[in-house]
């Protein structure tokens, strides 16, 4: 019901009241239900031309002014993909098409590892949505398109205030022929610690139902527990299980003996074992160089001649390309590539190299150079847009130390933007070493999420505190250490390969309890029930099996989400620049609310500041005129 508030009072709108109007007129103030989508919105476009973003700016940086143009798509259905073999047959039949198609096939990262690790993961659904048809007339044969998962699911709700399940249900409908893949991160699902059983089944299950249809599930200790339990959640709700084996060290140096091929070769004996439908190397930190790519691919391809095999790689050295070269010469069926404008340094590979590089050999990939030149071009002008949260703003080129410091793309860029937001020009190498040393303090450990932020938090807990290891070592009964790294030494992440660090782990818990086996065991489960209602009492709008699944996963985000859409409506309407920094004075523009509701705004003025510390923004919509008042926070 429409209820009248301060937002439609006339005498409050003209700015004719003084503190007492608050006092005597206290139902205007109830400010919850009855506001429509559209004065939600432009109170949202006020507050942003007051006070600025609503989502924190790495670099002060303005969004391009420029929208990217989508490129011209035929008329008709896309031409069928290899969806179309998993929606008529199953995971089972679509692993053997997989293995018997001749020439290499790619999976397409752009729509999700791609900006998790250049761009801070903030690309809007509203750009991938437009970009979608064309990719789903001109790219039905790759293998899948990455586009969920991963810290796409927790950005989506903390930084753009949008629905993650919207994105996986309108990008669904807009691509129905190419295959969409996730990244599970087995039993921590899409958060950074280890859920209930439950809750990593129901939320494959929901996945699945939305249009999920290949889970990649790996576990940051590769700790086999926790990857099964993720692979028998994606396997029982239908999905493809392809189980990923996180890759570090070097399996061609005779030194690094912690992580050599025949723990590889072991790794995956057990995850075929457990019935998984493609095996994937995951190689989070791009440390997987040519020589080692030939070895491990090799000795995978003879031991398990059926399996396909998916490689995943980061170009932080800048040797994806030639590794995942090497990788398809000795037999892997399936790499990952990002569009060349999003490719390259802590991103994947770029993908216009590897359609050019294996074009006319075995390895073809059929995709033609001319729409990877357009979507592309799409990416360069869009990836203007999120020129704030732009890693080159202050990386300008990859780096080889990666083989030193091991340290996952998406990670290296944050830290890397920690560093320079210091100030500090060398601080980063301070860093970076610090790294290595708490790598070596917790055991050599695989490192990705969440197990890198483990070592990070030790990494920046001896920089601030200016430690070395071996004072670590000599102390450890007498720091306090970040809470993350005592809570892996209890166990609650998993074991790690080669058992936890001695004396080490005993001096930092002294009597804190330890967690036997695998954390997940032990706790009790989700009540979803009771979510649900607990939700439904705290948010006036219907929640959906979705929404519930959300704040299964990330409680308090949800509810800021939720807090924050029912204040200022659905921002996921607005183009990127209109959500990041609002219109200029007398700009118009349309915001298409659904299919055939669009709202016609002109920003027309900004107000003085008023007595109490607000200003008046109006705008005309759908042709009336209309204004918010906005507390300036600057
Ligand atoms: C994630 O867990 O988000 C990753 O991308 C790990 O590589
Ligand atoms: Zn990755």
């Amino acid at each position: 019901p429409f209820l009248q508030n301060v937002l439609s009072n006339d005498q409050f709108l003209y700015g004719t009241v003084d503190t007492q109007f608050i006092d005597e007129n206290p139902d205007l103030f109830n400010l919850r239900p009855g506001q429509n989508r559209a004065q939600k919105l432009l109170y949202y476009l006020g507050h942003v031309m007051v006070n600025g973003p609503t989502t924190p700016i790495p670099v002060k940086v303005k969004p391009s002014p420029v929208d990217p143009v989508v490129p011209q798509i035929p008329l008709g259905d896309p031409l069928p993909g290899f969806r179309d073999i998993l929606l008529k047959e199953s995971p089972e039949s679509f692993a053997k098409a997989i293995r018997k198609h001749s020439g290499l096939l790619l999976m397409d990262t752009t729509f999700r590892d791609a900006h998790q690790s250049l761009l801070a993961t903030r690309v809007r659904t509203h750009d991938l949505k437009k970009i979608a048809p064309f990719v789903s007339h001109n790219f039905n044969n790759l293998f899948s398109i990455e586009n969920w998962g991963g810290a796409t699911f927790d950005v989506a709700l903390r930084f753009l205030y949008e629905c993650p399940w919207r994105r996986l249900q309108e990008l669904r409908e807009l691509i129905p022929n190419i295959p969409f893949q996730m990244l599970l991160r087995g039993a921590n699902a899409v958060g950074y610690t280890n859920y209930p059983d439950n809750a990593v089944f129901k939320f494959c299950e929901v996945a699945k139902e939305n249009g999920m249809d290949i889970f990649r599930v790996f576990d940051s200790l590769n700790y086999l527990p926790n990857m099964i339990l993720g692979m028998e959640a994606a396997g029982q709700a239908g999905g493809v299980v392809e189980a990923a084996i996180s890759y570090t060290g070097d399996v061609a140096d005779p030194m690094r003996t912690k992580y050599s091929l025949d723990y590889y070769i072991h790794l995956a004996e057990e995850l075929v074992k457990a019935g998984t439908h493609i095996l994937c190397i995951k190689d989070m930190a791009g440390l997987l160089k040519p020589k080692a790519s030939d070895m491990l691919v090799r000795a995978l391809r003879d031991r398990f001649p059926d399996m396909p095999i998916h490689i995943h790689t980061h170009d932080t050295a800048g040797a994806g390309v030639a590794s995942m070269l090497a990788c398809a010469a000795a037999g892997a069926d399936i790499v990952d590539v990002a569009v060349d404008s999003m490719s390259g340094m802590t991103s994947q590979p770029s993908m216009g190299a590897m359609v050019a590089c294996t074009k006319g050999t075995n390895q073809d990939t059929g995709i033609q150079m001319e729409k990877v030149f357009d979507y592309s071009e799409y990416w360069e002008v869009a990836r203007g847009l999120y020129a704030a949260f732009d890693c080159t703003a202050t990386m300008k080129s990859g780096n080889a130390d990666v083989y030193e410091n091991e340290i996952p793309g998406g990670q290296y860029t944050n830290l890397h933007f920690q560093a320079h937001s210091m100030g500090l020009g060398n601080k980063f190498k301070e860093v970076k070493k610090a790294y290595v040393e708490a790598n070596k303090l917790l055991g050599d450990l695989i490192k990705v999420t969440p197990s890198s932020k483990i070592v990070g938090d030790l990494a920046q807990f001896m920089v601030h505190n200016g430690l070395t290891r071996e004072e670590v070592e000599a102390s450890a009964d007498e720091l306090s250490f970040p809470l993350s790294v005592v809570e892996y030494l209890q166990g609650f992440v998993g074991i790690p390969h080669g058992g936890f660090p001695e004396p080490f782990r005993s001096k930092v818990l002294k009597s804190l309890p330890r967690i036997e086996g695998r954390p997940g065991a032990s706790l009790p489960a989700m009540d979803f029930t009771k979510l649900e209602e607990g939700l439904k009492a705290k948010h006036e709008d219907d929640i959906t099996t979705e929404d519930v699944m959300s704040a299964a996963m990330y409680p308090k985000v949800f509810d800021e989400y939720k807090d924050f859409n029912s204040q200022f409506g659905p921002v996921e309407c607005l183009s990127t620049r209109l959500f990041l920094e609002g219109p200029n004075i007398a700009e118009e523009f349309e915001v298409e609310l659904e299919r055939g509701k669009t709202l016609h705004i002109k920003a027309l003025a900004l107000g003085d500041l008023n007595k109490a510390g607000q200003r008046e923004v109006f705008f005309e919509l759908n042709g009336q005129l209309r204004s918010v008042l906005v507390k300036d926070t600057e």
